[in-house]
């Protein structure tokens, strides 16, 4: 049985923890700690370490998902947690002060990762702040050298969350499906 793992990373906020709940088949695992800072203004709780989650696929191959922390301040465990993956799912909040901003930001520190991999792009929050749009996310990324997949998604939506995994998923090997269809 193939075992493979992907690797949720975005700033506080992005629906990282949201996401994993929403796909995992199993009771996932979080390490969220009550918000003491700033981020307090835009959620009670933040993740410290991990998330962690699996996703079943046809043919008993097994997805784990790990998501990072968004705050910077635990960036320590985003190189930890990319070791042994096969691709990264970015999650941007459209309702933040500077959404390219932080999709620079990402794509940067996990640049390594990468270009050795593949990443997939999910804009949360589209239904609270429609702008930028997607349209406009594309023209930001031309010019980089990496051409993700990228699209709206609600990390409360399994239906959204899986479509984006399953998106990264074929950009590395068209053979591997969701069992869910
Ligand atoms: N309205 C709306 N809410 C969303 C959407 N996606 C996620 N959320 C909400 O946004 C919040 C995201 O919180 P988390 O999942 O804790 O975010 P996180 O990325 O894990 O944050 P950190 O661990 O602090 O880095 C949750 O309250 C979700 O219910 C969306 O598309 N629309
Ligand atoms: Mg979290």
């Amino acid at each position: 049985m193939s075992q493979y793992k992907i690797i949720f990373t975005g700033p506080v906020g992005a629906g990282k923890t949201t996401a994993i709940h929403s796909i995992s088949d199993v009771p996932p695992v979080k390490t969220d700690a009550a918000a003491s800072d700033m981020t307090k203004t835009r959620k009670a709780a933040t993740t410290v370490a991990m998330d962690y989650g699996v996703m079943n696929l046809a043919g008993g191959e097994k997805i784990h998902l790990y998501g990072t922390p968004g705050q910077e301040r635990f960036d320590f465990m985003w190189d930890i947690l990319t070791i042994g993956g096969i691709g990264l799912v970015l999650l941007l909040d459209n309702t933040r002060a500077d959404p390219f901003q932080d999709m620079k930001f990402f794509l940067d520190s996990f640049s390594k990762f990468i270009g050795d991999t593949t990443v997939a792009i999910g804009v949360t929050q589209m239904d609270i702040s429609t702008k930028p749009t997607i349209e406009e996310y594309h023209m930001q990324l031309q010019g980089m050298d990496i051409k993700p997949a990228i699209f709206a998604v609600d990390a409360r939506e399994k239906n959204d969350v899986s479509l984006l995994v399953q998106a990264l998923l074929y950009s590395l090997d068209p053979g591997l499906e969701d069992d869910d269809g």
